[in-house]
Parts: C-alpha cells; structure tokens; sequence
C-alpha cells in the first residue's frame, strides 16, 4: 500500500496556512481567541481535509477552490471535538496527546471557542474573498449545515450519548455513527461533485463519503480497544468503560470484519467508472489500516 503520510502533510499545511492567514486577521488578545487556536491547532491529522482533496483529484477541482472547504471542514471537526470532551458529553482530558480545551482553559471558553469554530466554518465559505460562484456557495453551505445539525452530527452524538448502556440492535448502531462520523466525511466526497458541477454524481460521491465514515469509526473502535494510548494520544479501552454501543461488541469482531470488506468492495464499486480515484482509494486503505 502506497505511504499516503507525506502527501497527507502537504495537504495539512496548506489547510492550516489557510487557516492561520485567516485567523491572524482577526488576531485578539482574549483567551478566548487563545482557545479556539489551541482547539484547531492541535495536531490533529486532517484526515477529512485530504479526503476532500482526494474526491476533487477525481474531477481535477483546483486546490484554491477546495482547500476553504477544508478549511471550514476542520474548523467543524474542531469544534465537535472540544464540545466531546466537555464534562456533560465524553469528559475526556486528554486529547491528541494534550489537555482537551477545557481542561487548558475551562468550560465556559471551551464551549465559546466550539461554537466560534462552528460559524467560523461558515464565515470561510461565505467570504466575497472565496471567488467560487455564489450558487456554488449556497450549496456548500446547505450540504455542510446539513451534516453538522440534528440530522448529522450533533444527531449522532446524541444518540451516542443516549444509548450509552442501553440494549440496542445493529441499524442503530449504525445509524447513530453513520451521523456521528459518516455524515462529515459524505460532506467532504460530496463537495468535490458539487464544486465540479457534477450533479448526477453527488449523491452518490455523498454516500461513498458516509461508507468512508463508518469505515473510519470501525477502525476508531478497534484502537480503542487493542490501540496504543501514547500513538493515539489519548486513553484507551474507553468505550467499555463508557458503556458506548460499538458494531465490534454487537456483532464480534469477526463479523464487524466482514462488514468492513463489505464496505470496502461497494466504495470501490462507487468509484469503479471514474478516473482518478487512486488518491481516494489510498485513503480509504489509510484509514482501515491506520495506528491513530
Ligand atoms: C459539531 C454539530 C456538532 C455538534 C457537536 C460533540 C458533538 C456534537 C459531536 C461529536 C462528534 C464526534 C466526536 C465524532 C467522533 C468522530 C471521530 C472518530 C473523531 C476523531 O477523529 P480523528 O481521529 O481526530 O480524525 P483528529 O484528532 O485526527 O483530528
């Protein structure tokens, strides 16, 4: 399988230069703009930012039109990620081999600096300075509000939260990670079909997005389980602990095997007539085969 860790590092710095200009712009000195920069600067590994790259490799989008998209992308994934740690959701302490947010800088700006990462994903697409068409923005910004609200992430989380210790059956499972994870990652491959005008294609490219996704939540399962705390930056063995309902619980590890191929085979099924896809199709590899 082809090394994708250096052309994920290229594709990470551009984001984050793209991110950094555009926050220096609106430099402060509250804490508050302190916290939302350590929750986005973290060192996370961008893994959504090159999927987007990835699905617009596919119809040779340019990269000044799609790394805002990244961009806002990472400023969502950011965001969820600090209101997962707070006290009332995961109370986690530690993430990516830090402090979480709150436990840096407290809850009150933790949750602040959430909620500015949130819209200041929206404020990236909808810039006059983004020189896509306005109809393309209009779309992007439908499909992304879509998948961050009720019917996404937020959705997912909910009811990640809800059924902790509850008896629940496969579809639920899957259908709360499917939000929780899928409905982000469907964003990021969908993007590339609306910003290259392909309509035929995005539901399709959406939902190769959402396989993607759940693939990457299998996998987070199984680091939690048998993954090395000092690699992933966290502690593990924390779903049992938290009595999260997991697809490898439910089914063994065996069968939630066999649903990964499964998946695998309808992505490359997805992607079969298209040219181009060999970027996406490593990073599909990179995150079954991933160590954090
Ligand atoms: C964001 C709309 C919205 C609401 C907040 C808290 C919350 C509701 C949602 C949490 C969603 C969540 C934490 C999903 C888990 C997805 C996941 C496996 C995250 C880890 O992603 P990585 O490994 O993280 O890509 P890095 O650290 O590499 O960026």
């Amino acid at each position: 399988m082809p090394d994708i860790q250096q052309d994920l590092k290229v594709i990470a710095e551009k984001v984050n230069t793209y991110l950094k200009c555009y926050l220096q712009k609106q430099s402060s000195d509250s804490k508050l703009y302190e916290a939302v920069n350590y929750g986005l600067f973290s060192g996370g590994k961008m893994i959504r930012s090159y999927l987007v790259h990835s699905a617009c490799k596919i119809f040779d989008v340019q990269e000044k039109e799609y790394i805002p998209i990244a961009a806002a992308v990472e400023c969502i994934h950011s965001y969820s990620l600090i209101h997962d740690d707070l006290p009332a959701m995961d109370n986690d302490d530690f993430r990516r081999g830090k402090k979480s947010t709150h436990k840096a800088y407290g809850e009150f700006t933790a949750i602040l600096a959430g909620n500015s990462l949130l819209t200041l994903a929206f404020e990236i697409i909808s810039n006059p300075n983004f020189y896509i068409s306005n109809e393309k923005k209009i779309k992007i910004i439908h499909a992304l509000s879509s998948c961050a609200g009720h019917l996404g992430i937020a959705g997912g989380q909910f009811y990640d939260l809800s059924l902790k210790n509850e008896k629940v059956n496969k579809d639920n499972i899957i259908g709360m990670q499917n939000k929780k994870t899928g409905a982000l990652m469907g964003f990021c491959v969908e993007t590339s079909a609306i910003l290259a005008d392909k309509k035929d294609l995005e539901e399709k490219f959406k939902s190769t997005g959402v396989k993607l996704g759940l693939l990457f939540q299998i996998t987070d399962d199984f680091l939690d389980k048998y993954g090395n705390a000092d690699i992933l930056g966290k502690p593990v063995q924390q779903d049992v602990v938290k009595g999260k309902n997991t697809l490898i619980d439910y089914l063994g590890e065996e069968e939630t095997k066999k649903l990964m191929k499964k998946l695998q085979i309808e992505i490359e099924q997805n992607l079969k007539s298209l040219p181009k896809t060999n970027s996406l199709l490593n990073c599909m590899n990179f995150i079954i085969d991933r160590k954090n």
